[in-house]
């Protein structure tokens, strides 16, 4: 690991960041490593609280992750949802028994008026993940779909119940307006060697944290490298969404589009392999870019990746 890179901060939302996140905690000292995840996509169902990109980053930080889902657990089982099935209960949005006592305990401790970034930091240490994991805010900042044919929806009823198929119009961070950054994020941008945008959805997981005011200062303000891995892959998102909204957006569905949409808070940008050809359209936007090997196929990859963004875009030695 380059010598100068002590303190990083990464931004993160869904599965496809997780990755990145994983890959670096296994190079990096647990102190050296800042997790900021988007909670944009929390809500509440069956009466619990759900932070699904907290969870994933959580449960793949402790290695618990459902190897194909990305969310929920390894050793899921479904008699909850089983029951609630036989009861006509709703079923469009799985909660794994293992899952669901991870959301019960926040729910109670939310109840009891623990704050959010207190109850992350519980859950975290009980599930023995040693790296700090922050939410973006305490408060609640809910990601709102307008599509295209006028509906207006919480995120997990388009993404889950309507297998993300809407086309959208515009996307709203309710709340953000008033959200504050949860305790410890400001401290950690600041003073990080090195801020990552790990490759997660650009719209749903980046901007959710940058509509954060103090948040989006600090990441302004601050002077050393903030480089985003691109979650476009040759054309395509590895996983999710972003590739459509892209398009829905009217951006270029490559790589170079979201480094565009992205722009202001970059000084870097990572490509695939694949698109080693757009490296020069992505330095001429300002900022620096590279292209490696950016698909996370193990967690080999993982490492080699997180190893290969500490010694190519961390500060210049000191
Ligand atoms: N995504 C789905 O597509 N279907 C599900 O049934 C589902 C359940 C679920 C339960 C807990 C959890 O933490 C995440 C879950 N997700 C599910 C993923 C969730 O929609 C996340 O918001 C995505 O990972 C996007 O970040």
């Amino acid at each position: 690991m380059a010598g100068s890179t002590r303190s990083v901060v990464v931004l993160a939302g869904g599965v496809g960041g997780s990755r990145l996140v994983a890959g670096l905690a296994a190079v990096l000292d647990p102190d050296q490593l800042t997790v900021v995840v988007n909670t944009g996509d929390d809500f509440e169902h069956l009466g619990v609280w759900i932070q699904p990109d907290v969870d994933t980053v959580l449960y793949r930080l402790a290695g618990v992750q459902h190897p194909e889902h990305g969310w929920g657990r390894a050793d899921a089982t479904w008699a909850v949802m089983d029951a609630v099935a036989d009861l006509d209960g709703p079923t469009w949005f799985r909660l794994g028994d293992q899952d669901l006592a991870t959301s019960l305990l926040r729910s109670q401790w939310r109840h009891d008026g623990v704050p959010l970034g207190e109850i992350v930091t519980r859950l975290a240490d009980r599930l023995g993940v040693a790296p700090t994991v922050l939410p973006m805010s305490e408060d609640v900042v809910a990601t709102r779909i307008h599509t295209v044919d006028g509906a207006d929806l919480a995120f997990q009823d388009w993404f889950v119940a309507h297998r993300a198929e809407p086309p959208v119009a515009s996307l709203e961070f309710r709340g953000a307006d008033v959200a504050t950054a949860a305790p410890g994020v400001v401290e950690a941008i600041a003073r990080a060697d090195l801020v990552l945008l790990a490759p997660s959805n650009p719209f749903l997981s980046i901007d959710p944290i940058r509509a954060i005011d103090d948040i989006r200062d600090a990441l302004h303000h601050r002077s050393g490298p903030t480089v985003a891995v691109s979650p476009i892959v040759g054309g395509r998102a590895l996983k999710g969404p972003a590739a459509q909204l892209l398009a829905d957006f009217g951006l270029e569905v490559s790589a170079v589009g979201v480094a565009d949409h992205l722009g202001d808070l970059l000084t870097g940008f990572v490509l695939d392999e694949v698109d080693a050809d757009r490296v020069a359209d992505v330095t001429r936007r300002g900022m620096q870019a590279w292209a490696t090997d950016t698909v996370m196929v193990d967690a080999s990859a993982q490492r080699r990746l997180a190893t290969w963004l500490l010694d190519t875009v961390g500060p210049e030695p000191s």
